[in-house]
């Protein structure tokens, strides 16, 4: 027997239908074959459905989510709902894995696992997993469809909404799948919701909630959890996977939001990436008003012929948070979620058919049913803490194309060309609003020394701060040498390398104030961009290079439509050498945990302190006026 033959009988007709085996079979690729048979015969779904791109199947997957209650009709149409279990709002870092085959090198700052154990432990809990459901077999592509970008990857699921949520996520892969002529070049994710309890259905076993990553067989296994975060493979699953290949081949795999900008009075779009860790102003810079967006969350990233560092957004949607988003900030937002269009809302408050968040700006209802279940203002949890109206990471899941500002260059096969990266932090005393790089060494050095400070909407002591390099860290799956040494590489390829800002929009004054209105991030936006188009000088310092006053005058004025004094200026751009200095030994600190940090980091870092510490010297002044150093 062939393989078609032999896997035909060994699924069974009562499994699936002959068209559906037809649809597998026409991609003649025996390796889609096998991952199939093999996690059908473990997991034991109870029907294979096989979903290609005809607009019928894909109406399919909509139908069943409803009608199997993993999301519910709102009363806008195409608006559904849908909930995760309480103990399933957000990533589980704990038990996120990735697995590393006995006696290779495992860093420490990466949840890791010995492979074998990890296998024998996860396949063991997917074992029957899917008893009594039904598993969908879909093809989907990270990237846009006839890139040299695009990655395809295979999806196996038995959750509907999971299904769904990446129709709106992600392009259609059937067809690319055809295209590959049989090779094993694709990704695949293998996820079971697992057993599931109560109306809206929910995952029961949450102590078995296991995501772990097999970086050898380009897989990731997903078990007992709905969270998109935890159970899209072609979000952060795939977003792990990608940067271990393109770590060893000669690419860029990043967390970044892709921007056009459009100064006012200038006819052009200047691209640009950027990285911040959450809560550090990601989408907020990523939907800047009057600007175009490509993406909000994952970017591939290749040389190009022309030079520079083209861009592609692997997704084709946003899955966004909710909090916060209302008519007054987020009037493009706003606008899509309260129209009718096709969009999924989780673990938001439902009253009457109409749904509610928190931060909103409208007024809500006292009751209604939410992540908790049916809640009434005041409700606690079993640990006694009060349940919100609706979970701060509740979220919605939508087309880019059905936002006002989306770039027609989202689909674009050739992306677009990088011009410059934000890395951005959150910090109340140190980094200056806005900085540029020294060159691009000096920008993976941004990148890698970005710290995000907790606040008081996260558990723990506030103010501590936290290192993310890139914003990647949790998603890292190759040591942060390689990482850093791979950016180096791919900036030598360039023969023009995107400039390299870091931004801090939380700077605070002396009585804890912010020193900066919500809006004028978009004047470092803007200034930023005529840096890379040779529009402005700048003053060039031991940390980087800062704007000049009489620039960001007169770009208040244009964009804002603010005056800017030389007060506010001084405030905000002086060089405060000793938190400079503790910034570099936290960061020392950090990296010298980790083996192998290439030597051009610590060439930089040891650059900056005497830097700073000559300065110092120099002038006997620990807070240094910009305009001193002109
Ligand atoms: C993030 O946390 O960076 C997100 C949301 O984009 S999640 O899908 O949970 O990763
Ligand atoms: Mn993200």
């Amino acid at each position: 027997m062939d393989l078609n033959e032999e896997f035909a009988v060994a699924i069974g007709t009562d499994l699936i239908s002959q068209q559906d085996i037809d649809k597998l079979f026409a991609l003649k690729n025996d390796h889609v074959l096998k991952i199939i048979k093999q996690f059908v015969d473990l997991c034991k779904p109870s029907k294979l459905t096989v979903i290609s791109d005809s607009d019928e199947d894909i109406k399919y997957v909509v139908q069943k989510t409803l009608s199997i209650g993993e999301e519910s009709n709102l009363n806008v149409k195409g608006h559904t709902v849908h909930y995760d279990s309480f103990y399933d709002q957000a990533r589980d870092k704990g038990n996120t894995k990735v697995l590393i085959p006995k006696g290779e090198y495992r860093s420490p700052w990466i949840n890791t696992m010995d492979r074998d154990e990890g296998l024998e432990e996860i396949l063991e809990i997917m074992h029957g997993c899917m008893k009594g459901k039904e598993c969908l077999v879909r093809f989907f592509c990270l990237g846009p469809i006839k890139s040299k970008f695009t990655i395809r990857a295979l999806q196996l699921t038995d959750s509907f909404y999971v299904a769904h949520s990446e129709d709106i996520l992600y392009r259609k892969g059937y067809e690319e799948f055809r295209d590959l002529n049989g090779s094993k070049e694709f990704f695949h994710f293998i996820h079971s919701a697992g057993e599931l309890i109560g109306n809206p259905p929910v995952t029961k076993n949450i102590e078995k909630r296991r995501i772990y990553v097999d970086l050898q067989e380009s897989r990731v296994l997903s078990v007992n959890n709905q969270y998109a975060g935890n159970s899209l493979g072609l979000k952060k699953l795939a977003l792990r996977l990608a940067i271990c290949k393109a770590n060893n081949e000669d690419w860029l795999t990043e967390h970044y939001f892709i921007l056009g900008v459009r100064p006012k009075g200038k006819n052009r779009v200047t691209y640009f990436t950027g990285a911040f860790p959450s809560a550090c102003g990601k989408t907020s810079t990523a939907m800047l008003p009057g600007q175009l967006i490509v993406g909000d969350d994952i970017a591939y990233l290749r040389a190009w012929e022309d030079g520079f560092a083209h861009a592609v957004n692997i997704e084709k949607g946003i899955f966004g948070i909710i909090k916060d988003v209302n008519a007054k900030n987020d009037p493009v937002i706003y606008e899509a979620l309260t129209s009718p269009r096709e969009l999924i809302f989780s673990n938001v408050l439902v009253k009457d058919g109409k749904p509610y968040w928190l931060g909103m700006g409208v007024e809500h209802p006292k009751d209604g049913f939410n992540h908790f279940g049916a809640w009434i203002e005041g409700n606690s949890d079993e640990k006694g803490n009060v349940v919100s109206l609706a979970h701060p990471n509740a979220r919605y899941t939508i087309n880019l194309t059905d936002l006002s500002n989306c770039d027609p260059k989202l689909d674009d096969p050739n992306g677009v060309p990088i011009h410059g990266i934000f890395y951005g932090g959150r910090d109340s005393d140190t980094m200056p609003p806005i900085l540029e790089s020294l060159n691009w060494e000096h920008g993976i050095f941004l990148g890698a020394i970005i710290e995000s400070e907790t606040t008081s909407a996260t558990l723990g002591a506030t103010g501590v701060r936290k290192a993310s390099p890139m914003a990647n860290l949790d998603f890292l799956v190759v040591p942060l040498g390689k990482y850093l040494n791979n950016h180096n590489i791919f900036g030598k390829k360039l023969k023009h390398c995107p400039q390299v800002f870091s931004t801090n929009y939380f700077l605070k004054d002396k009585d804890g104030k912010y020193l900066n209105a919500i809006l004028d991030k978009k004047v470092w936006v803007i200034w930023s961009e005529g840096r890379t188009r040779g529009d402005f000088d700048a003053i060039k310092t031991p940390i980087g290079y800062l704007p000049k006053y009489e620039d960001l005058k007169t770009l208040f004025r244009i964009e804002l439509n603010k005056d800017y004094s030389k007060d506010e200026y001084i405030a905000q751009f002086t060089i405060k050498i000793n938190f400079l200095l503790e910034k570099l030994n936290r960061i020392e600190k950090m990296y010298k945990k980790e083996k192998e940090i290439p030597k051009f980091f610590w060439d930089i870092l040891f650059m900056q302190r005497s830097g700073l510490n000559g300065l110092l010297k120099k002038t006997g002044k620990e807070e240094i006026n910009p305009f001193e150093l002109i």
